[in-house]
């Protein structure tokens, strides 16, 4: 029977990562998969993780299983993060998922017991996991348009254009924060179109966050997400904790579903602990505690947003020497939208064969849409970087 399978697609992310490994050239840069890294390259355990988890081993009594949709202090915990006050408690469902990925595969499962003709509305680009698993679930996608080629931002015109093809059948996924691949993102006005928009429709709105803490701040971050909750009747949201709280290989996350009546919440959540337990029965636990120890410990959660806060400031120093490097070296403010872009990724907008050349000629390690990790810059791969995109006639 094994016989029967094809061979599938590699995830070309990851695939470049194992490239990268191969790659005997000392001066090798890698700006792939979308991990942060200090300035000496490592993806470090932050300090407020490494004391929850020392506080768990001292203090957890059992690892017996928590409930189909995780621990409440989990979920209670990442809803005051993610939507403050922003949202009537009352209305949400919420369950714990393996990461973020797990997350948005939930959300889609539960996209097509609602509606099973629903199309989900995703940007071009995005993050390709999101058409994988819709494609896997047999979804339809329909594209939006989002990156503008020309100035590197969001071509809004185009996208709100898009978006007025959607029906009360559909969802459109939208990313709260810190655009994936591209680093081009909504002002709050363009927001608020947005969702006059998805109001005007009667569809539904998911967002997937992410990157909350590596834009503008934890709270600027979330400002989109929580408009969007004040405002429409009913939301998905996948979340992920990989990121900001640094423990990818926990799978931390969670999926909230927001209904319009509170009466039906414990329908909603029934489904949720449902569909959890059709896929893996319990989620991962240990991440999730984690993130609870530290955001309901004040000591903990100020240390936790300091290293964070460090850290975003960190990638925008990156950010701001690459532009002013490029603008010296070009002699024009054509690169100026790095600057602008927010989060770990830009997406540089030139063409696969630049990215191979770079690759090739110089070790420049960037997905071949040509978004590039600006965490895996620093200050002395910087300049080698700006040279390259230069020489490669970018
Ligand atoms: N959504 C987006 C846009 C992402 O970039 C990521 C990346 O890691 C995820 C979701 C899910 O992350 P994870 O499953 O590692 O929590
Ligand atoms: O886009 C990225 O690089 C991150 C990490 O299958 C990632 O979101 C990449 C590929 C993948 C899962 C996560």
């Amino acid at each position: 029977m094994l016989t029967n399978l094809k061979e599938q697609p590699k995830d070309k992310i990851l695939g470049l990562m194992a490239q990268y490994r191969e790659d005997p050239r000392a001066t090798k840069v890698d700006l792939g998969v979308g991990v942060y890294k200090n300035a000496e390259g490592i993806t470090p355990v932050m300090r407020a993780v490494k004391a929850a988890e020392r506080k768990l081993v001292a203090e957890q009594e059992t690892k017996a299983y928590t409930g189909l949709a995780g621990d409440p202090a989990y979920s209670s915990a990442m809803c005051d993060l993610l939507l403050a006050d922003s949202a009537d408690r009352a209305r949400i469902a919420a369950a714990a998922t393996p990461g973020g990925t797990g997350a948005v595969r939930q959300a889609f499962e539960l996209v097509k017991q609602m509606s099973p003709n629903a199309r989900v509305f995703v940007s071009d680009p995005t993050w390709p996991n999101h058409v994988s698993i819709l494609g896997y679930l047999g979804i339809e996608v329909v594209k939006y348009r989002y990156f503008d080629g020309e100035t590197r931002g969001v071509n809004f015109d185009g996208m709100m254009e898009d978006l007025a093809g959607a029906t009360a059948d559909d969802v459109i996924l939208l990313h709260g924060c810190c655009h994936n691949p591209t680093g081009a993102n909504l002002n709050l006005t363009q927001w608020q179109s947005v969702i006059d928009l998805i109001l005007a429709k009667g569809c539904l709105p998911m967002i997937d966050i992410a990157y909350q803490g590596f834009g503008d701040g934890l709270e600027e971050d979330a400002a989109p997400t929580r408009l969007v909750a004040s405002q429409v009747p009913e939301l998905l949201i996948a979340a992920s904790c990989s990121k900001n709280f640094g423990i990818y290989r926990e799978r931390t996350g969670l999926l909230i579903a927001m209904g319009a009546d509170a009466a039906n919440t414990p329908v909603v959540q029934g489904n949720l602990n449902h569909l959890n337990r059709q896929n893996f029965s319990f989620p991962p636990d240990h991440g999730a505690r984690v993130v609870t120890t530290i955001l309901t410990d004040p000591e903990l959660k100020a240390d936790w947003m300091a290293e964070l806060e460090e850290t975003r400031l960190g990638m925008l120093e990156l950010r701001q020497k690459l532009a002013d490097e490029l603008q010296r070296l070009s002699g024009s403010d054509r690169f100026g939208f790095l600057a602008q872009h927010r989060g770990m990724f830009s997406l540089l907008g030139t063409t696969p064969d630049l990215v191979e050349k770079m690759r090739v000629d110089n070790a420049i390690y960037m997905v071949g849409d040509s978004r590039m990790n600006i965490a895996g810059l620093n200050e002395n791969t910087i300049p080698m970087l700006a040279q390259a995109i230069i020489d490669a006639g970018v």
